[in-house]
């Protein structure tokens, strides 16, 4: 019986230490960092990144009905967290630009949920590109097709802006690396 006590509590302790907040920074430079792919319990924080009013709304056919209201203040948050599976588009009421879509997956391990949250933007690039990552990345490199390393830096952050102007025009592969984790997506040069 004590045995199976401890078992048990393991396992909840595992689960409670998989959940993980996703914040935004909330304004209209946002882009595609919106958009998430997350697990059932997992949590997403928006923070007013400006003093202009915004919203949180979902918008129909999303998996779960929310809505902030139209909000004012440079750190108001909002919080939700996510426990139906399925797609949950959203926009502000005020600016038609800002817009994500929050997918909800049944679980995910921490290195899916960090492969599945890495971003470039713009993609397809012509000069300046950011990197963004659901946590504190280490350092990139970029491949071409060959497999050759065409570039590499460091992150300081969730996220970094580099200049690959210099690239020639054509399919690469951007590998970003945090600690033990590594995730690669394809990035277009224009
Ligand atoms: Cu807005």
């Amino acid at each position: 019986m004590k045995k199976i006590t401890i078992l048990l509590c393991l396992l909840s302790a595992t689960q409670v230490f998989a959940q993980t907040t996703f914040e935004v920074d909330w304004d209209q430079s946002v882009g595609g960092a919106a958009t998430f792919t997350i697990e059932t319990g997992d949590t997403v924080k928006w923070i007013w990144a400006n003093g202009v009013p915004h919203s949180v709304t979902s918008q129909s056919g999303s998996a779960e009905s929310f809505d902030s209201g139209i909000l004012t203040g440079m750190g108001t948050e909002f919080t939700k967290t996510f426990n139906v599976v399925g797609s949950n588009p959203y926009v502000c009421d005020v600016h038609a630009n800002m817009t994500g879509t929050i997918t909800v997956e049944p679980s995910l391990s921490v290195e899916e949920k960090f492969a599945k949250n890495i971003k470039l933007y713009p993609n397809p690039v012509s000069s300046e590109l950011m990197i963004a990552s659901l946590f504190k990345f280490d350092s990139y490199e970029i491949y071409d097709i060959t497999g050759k390393k065409v570039g590499q830096g460091i992150g300081e952050g969730t996220y970094t802006y580099l200049n690959v102007s210099y690239l020639n025009t054509g399919v690469y592969f951007m590998k970003v690396n945090a600690g033990n984790l590594q995730a690669t997506t394809k990035l277009i040069k224009e």
